[in-house]
């Protein structure tokens, strides 16, 4: 654990199934932080700028094949590199919202057919995040949104796996959203419990012990 001297921000990650709206939500609750006066920053997994993260978007695009176990480490490798300046960042007193992270890495490994276990190991340790809102989309809303695009794991008995995976790793602190709801309610609700987490949080230290 790390002891504070001063405020830090809050690590807050959104999660779901494909076009559950994270990445609209996100951006969403970024700017109406700003607009608040927080210091607060939009991260994503995978971050795909780094080497690693250049890898995995190759396998995302289908240019790549890589082992199903491979490519589960190498999008958890992705979240390790990031560790040390997202942590930086936290206790900066910078809020992190983050699009994505571990819970993705094990909902679309264990849907391939992966031990959930054994998925969830290489991720053991990473930041905690101080709040989880979990999208919760049916499959019929999903397919309304834009139908599936040309990426890897975009496709519909493939999804129903990953939406029972993520059923299965949800946790009482999981905050779960009904992402069928119009953009703005659900950004309102979003936005009040995100205000409520960084005032919570900002004395606490930060917990290195996910899945620990
Ligand atoms: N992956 C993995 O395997 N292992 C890992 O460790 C990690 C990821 C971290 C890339 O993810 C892939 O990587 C992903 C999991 C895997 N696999 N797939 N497929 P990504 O995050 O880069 O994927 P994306 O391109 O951002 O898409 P997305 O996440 O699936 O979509 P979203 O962010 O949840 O939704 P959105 O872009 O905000 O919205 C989708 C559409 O719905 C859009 O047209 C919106 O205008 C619309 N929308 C949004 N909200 C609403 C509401 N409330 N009502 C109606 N319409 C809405
Ligand atoms: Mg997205």
């Amino acid at each position: 654990m790390t002891f504070l001297e001063k405020s830090r921000g809050a690590f807050i990650v959104l999660e779901g199934c494909d076009r559950s709206g994270k990445s609209t939500q996100v951006k969403l609750l970024v700017n109406r932080l700003e607009q608040l006066g927080h210091n607060v920053m939009l991260w994503k997994f995978p971050e795909r700028k780094t080497q690693i993260g250049s890898m995995i978007d190759e396998y995302l695009k289908n240019v790549k094949d890589v082992d199903d176990k491979a490519i589960h480490l190498l999008f958890s490798a992705n979240r390790w590199e990031c560790m040390s300046e997202m942590k930086k960042k936290l206790l900066d007193g910078i809020t992190l919202v983050v699009d994505r992270y571990a819970y993705s890495g094990v909902a679309y490994s264990a849907a391939k057919g992966l031990d959930l276990e054994w998925c969830k190991s290489p991720d053991i340790g990473l930041l905690t995040p101080d709040i989880v809102f979990f999208m919760n989309l049916t499959s019929e809303e999903a397919e309304k949104r834009f139908g599936f695009g040309n990426e890897r794991y975009e496709e519909k008995a493939f999804q129903e796996k990953v939406r029972n995976t993520f059923n299965f790793l949800k946790d009482p602190t999981w905050k779960v959203l009904n992402a069928c709801r119009a953009v703005e309610k659900l950004h309102k609700e979003i936005e009040s419990l995100s205000l409520k987490t960084i005032q919570k949080c900002s004395n606490l230290p930060l917990k290195e012990d996910l899945w620990k």
